[in-house]
């Protein structure tokens, strides 16, 4: 890959550590709302609200508004059977006015809040709801212009046909599922003016002025394996949450709400393109669709996908599953679970790169605590007879049941690379030495007592399979077949997550200054590694054999771990494996599911071939983006979103390569030409960097890169690279002359 050169006089410019520029920009940048003219007339048109664990789909209707809502704890199953994913109920708000007109819905990224607004019979209503991690509620709040507009009905309703108690102006499901798990739901209803009558386990509402709306939902469920996954009953929590949250006015609720979530939220803006659009939202998808340019509604689908990490994993709850926290589906598909040969992974692609660390941490819980589940089984599929350290299979509930449908032994080595990630972005050697770094180690043990020798004496992984499509041995011959799982040596996935693996531990154990000996071994068998190879038709093999097969569109792209999410395959360091994983990425072609086309953004931006990614976002709108703007597989999966965000941030900033231990910072490594002008504010970089970047007719214009923990850095940009030094909280700024 040849990298353009042209001339670059990189003025920098050192501010002293308290000239600290801030890092978050105006949310009203590219004015991130979705917005629609009409309410949403199914489920899939509805838009989220959620605060980690509480999760609502608000349809905005002006005669009948529903909440259909989540507690991401609500799950069947256990620590051996799969289970799925449960809805909890709905929440509805009936009125009485004839048909609106002026009617708009939105949600506003820039403070989490969906806004409903139309007139009725010469009364303006307005309606506005958030989700608050602070308050650990739902708040929707019905207003209007005119007093005594408010006369009606609200009901709540159970998934699961427990029975609703109304009691005062409160509406209670208390109920359990067949695993046990216990679960209830609390709906406090304030009215100003007017008055409130309990009717048959429904609250009627007479000629009120404000009407307010507060949920709290809980289950019984412990997310700790040492209490078999159980905790208290949800009354007491659940009660005091909401008698809490209704001491507390709408303003301090909503004001709350918005500055715990602005201060993850605006780490980061971006701009593409020239700003706020007059077209509701379907539009412009619909125009997109069709390949009509439309740089912001990109920019703003970049910032769903940290407004939905924000809404679906907060600490202390659950990592966000297959659909986030939101499913209205008893048999939702794939059980809503955690597959784990990329979805989940990919869910938190963007966490560290887009300034929401703090949203990983749920993953970072739930990998320990699948490290005790699975170390406490006998089952020999997880497992070796030495015993150290542990893998999972494909499909496994947050208590680490499954669906027993397949063991991908490489999944607990890419699930711990999550932790070494938050290490290097953030530098937290804390973490690093009382977390992540016992993880990694014991899954390095895993892999030592498991590799055996292979051709040449390579060392190679025993028993994989590519996932999901075999491959399995017809006679002499060897064919691809989906989900074939026939145990297979040699599998290039497993060989490159395993190298990748002993990368984390080899740099984690040298970060810390321990274990020497053993960061020595482990060298050793890394450089023994069989490493990707090079096939007859110029592919990057997929198998130990040369087997691929130049027509194989199947929508993993596991042999391409090693460009990304791994660092073994880059156009820098091995351009002939880059030119070779070009080569399988051709051959894979752009049209597949949500996800597969969302990870292909990331590894064409690895390729530095940004109109390339852009191509791939074009075939992700074209049929993988749904009016709600959530991905699609289909069905819905949240994994393509999260994909998406991390693609745009990959091609915007890479920093995934190291030259003796220093971050290599490379700046607009893969910029499309259908984003000529445009600035991004916050991005992080690996070495604990945060990059603001701006651009003008596809070049460079001004840069500022602040360190956090002071630290050197190489940046490379258009060929060049420049090498400083920072101290904690300084900065340089770079402005570009051609
Ligand atoms: C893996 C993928 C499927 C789907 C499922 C949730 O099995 O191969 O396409 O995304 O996970």
């Amino acid at each position: 890959m040849h990298l353009k050169q042209y001339a670059l006089a990189l003025i920098l410019t050192t501010l002293a550590g308290g000239a600290e520029v801030s890092a978050s920009g105006s949310s009203s940048v590219g004015e991130d709302k979705l917005w629609y003219s009409s309410p949403a007339g199914k489920w899939l048109d509805a838009l989220p609200l959620g605060n980690g664990s509480l999760g609502g789909m608000v349809f905005g209707g002006p005669n009948v508004e529903r909440v259909q809502f989540n507690e991401q704890t609500l799950w069947l199953g256990d620590e051996i059977e799969m289970g799925s994913y449960q809805p909890f109920g709905d929440l509805f708000a009936g009125w009485s006015h004839s048909e609106p007109t002026d009617y708009r819905r939105e949600l506003d990224l820039s403070d989490a809040t969906h806004r409903v607004v139309y007139k009725a019979n010469g009364v303006t209503y307005r309606r506005e709801a958030f989700a608050s991690y602070p308050d650990q509620v739902l708040v929707m709040r019905f207003t209007a212009d005119k007093p005594g507009s408010y006369s009606g009905v609200i009901r709540l309703t159970d998934a699961h046909q427990a029975k609703i108690i109304a009691d005062g102006n409160r509406l209670m499901s208390v109920g359990r599922l067949s695993n046990g798990l216990e679960y209830e739901a609390q709906a406090w209803i304030l009215q100003e003016g007017g008055k409130i009558v309990s009717d048959n386990a429904t609250l009627r509402i007479e000629r009120s002025d404000k009407v307010t709306l507060i949920l709290a939902a809980g289950t019984s469920f412990a997310n700790d394996p040492s209490k078999n996954w159980r905790g208290d009953a949800p009354h007491r929590r659940v009660t005091s949450r909401l008698e809490a949250a209704a001491k507390k006015s709408f303003e301090q609720l909503h004001a709350a709400h918005t500055a715990d979530y602005r201060n993850l939220f605006d780490r980061v803006t971006l701009r593409l393109g020239d700003g706020p659009s007059a077209k509701p939202t379907n539009e412009r998808l619909a125009a997109r669709r069709k390949g009509d340019a439309d740089p912001d509604l990109e920019a703003l689908l970049f910032q769903y996908g940290r407004y939905l990490l924000i809404s679906s994993s907060r600490p202390g709850g659950l990592p966000a599953n297959l659909q986030g926290i939101w499913n209205a589906d008893l048999k939702p598909a794939w059980y809503s679970g955690y597959t784990c040969n990329i979805n989940l992974q990919m869910n938190y692609w963007p966490a560290e790169l887009t300034g929401l660390s703090e949203c990983h941490e749920p993953m970072f819980r739930w990998i320990q605590n699948m490290a005790v589940v699975y170390k406490r089984t006998k089952d020999e599929r997880v497992r070796t007879p030495k015993g150290r350290g542990w893998s999972n299979y494909s499909t496994t509930n947050p208590m680490g049941g499954t669906s027993h449908w397949g063991v991908h032994r490489p999944n607990s080595a890419w699930l711990v690379q999550h932790m070494w990630l938050r290490y290097e972005f953030t530098r937290n050697k804390e973490f690093l030495r009382t977390v992540a770094y016992p993880a990694i180690k014991e899954i390095v043990e895993f892999w030592e007592d498991r590799l055996v020798a292979g051709p040449d004496g390579k060392l190679i992984t025993p028993d994989g399979w590519s996932p999901e499509h075999g491959p399995v041995k017809k006679g002499d011959k060897i064919v691809l077949q989906e989900g074939d799982r026939t145990p297979h040596p040699g599998v290039s996935y497993d060989q490159q997550i395993v190298w990748d693996l002993f990368s984390n531990y080899i740099d984690a154990s040298a970060a810390l200054g321990v274990d020497p000996g053993y960061r020595a071994k482990v060298a050793s068998m890394r450089d023994r590694l069989l490493g990707p190879r090079v096939g007859k038709w110029g592919q990057i093999q997929e198998w130990m054999e040369d087997v691929d097969d130049p027509k194989d569109r199947h929508r993993h792209n596991s042999h391409l771990f090693a460009l990304h999410p791994g660092r073994q395959i880059s156009p820098l360091t091995t351009p002939e494996w880059a030119a070779a994983a070009r080569v399988s990425l051709n051959a894979r072609g752009d049209v597949s599911t949500g996800w597969s086309k969302a990870w292909k953004i990331n590894l064409w931006a690895r390729l530095y071939d940004g109109n390339r990614s852009h191509k791939l976002i074009g075939e992700l709108f074209k049929v993988s983006i749904l009016d709600n703007l959530f991905d699609s597989h289909p069905p819905f999966q949240m994994d393509g979103n999260w994909g998406y965000t991390s693609g745009v941030a990959e091609m915007l900033l890479q920093s995934h390569l190291s030259e003796e231990g220093v971050p290599l910072l490379h700046l607009l490594p893969a910029l499309p030409s259908a984003w000529p002008d445009g600035k991004v504010v916050g991005l992080r970089a690996r070495g604990g960097f945060s990059v603001d970047m701006e651009w003008k007719r596809g070049k460079l214009v001004s840069s500022v890169i602040r360190s956090t923990v002071g630290t050197k850095c190489r940046v490379l940009h258009a060929g060049k690279k420049v090498e400083f030094q920072l101290t904690p909280g300084s900065q340089k700024v770079f402005q570009i002359q051609e």
